[in-house]
């Protein structure tokens, strides 16, 4: 397909897109763990643009659309390791078309205390009345990469009633971003992982997307590109050499006592 075309293609999609683009975790829920070392693994997911995330450290904000949400929560205090790294993923769009993402993402996350709206209430979006009215007019969204920020969703309807639109909060708790530019990991190997030490049990969001600032300029071939991810979540702390050892001991007990039983 020639790329004039391609993009007037992409550029007809997005116009219809924003109501379905909402802040939602569908297929990006890591699970619920408690202290207990466990991983949970998240394929074929793909953020547009390489520039959502590092768009939301300026002054005048960011667009989630360009952001993917994931969830997870923590029923103790847990300490958690997230990564995220560039993939290629079969992504299915709105329309149930499936593509193929294409690499090159430079990831970049922030984690937050609180959760976005879940259906069956409406999603969270930057456009609706309330988004607008609770951050400055000069802003691109309501996405914010280093501090709190709130998002509001519309009026719905439940059951034949109506409920007002209300703001979710995000609480900022930390961030990590791929590169050599200030605050990045240092090294541009297209992945980024952080430790989060000792998180209180709540709901937590993170918020992924690229951090190429100048990936957002017009003129960029790439700007509405769909780039893959593979996300990871690690809760709780590998288990210790020591550790093994006096489970090994104790499961070949087990296994004498169950001997026992057996010839007794
Ligand atoms: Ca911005
Ligand atoms: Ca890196």
């Amino acid at each position: 397909m020639k790329r004039t075309l391609r993009y007037a293609l992409l550029l007809a999609s997005i116009t219809s897109l924003p109501a379905l683009a909402h802040v939602t975790y569908t297929g990006r829920n890591f699970g619920t763990f408690d202290s207990t070392y466990a991983t949970s693994t998240l394929t074929d997911q793909a953020v547009p643009g390489n520039y959502g995330w590092i768009d939301g450290t300026d002054s005048d904000y960011g667009d989630s659309h360009k952001l993917r949400a994931y969830r997870f929560t923590l029923t103790e205090p847990t300490t958690v390791t997230l990564s995220f790294k560039e993939a290629t993923s079969q992504v299915t769009d709105f329309r149930g078309n499936v593509f193929t993402s294409q690499l090159g993402l430079i990831p970049g996350f922030s984690l937050y205390q609180g959760l976005a709206h879940l259906a069956p209430e409406p999603s969270d979006h930057d456009f609706g009345a309330l988004s607008l009215a609770n951050r400055p007019a000069y802003t691109e969204g309501s996405f914010r990469a280093l501090t709190d920020w709130s998002i509001g969703n519309d009026p719905g309807n439940l059951n034949g009633v109506t409920i007002p639109a209300s703001l979710s909060f995000f609480k900022f708790i930390g961030n990590a971003y791929d590169g050599t530019g200030y605050g990045s990991d240092g090294t541009l190997d297209h992945m980024v992982s952080k430790t989060f030490s000792n998180l209180a049990a709540g709901d937590y969001s993170v918020f992924v997307g690229g951090a190429d600032y100048l990936a957002q300029s017009l003129q960029n071939p790439d700007l509405n590109v769909q780039y893959g991810i593979t996300g990871t979540l690690a809760a709780g702390v590998v288990p210790e050499p020591e550790t093994y050892a006096m489970l090994l001991a104790g499961l070949s007990l087990m296994g004498v006592m169950v001997r026992r039983r057996i010839s007794g």
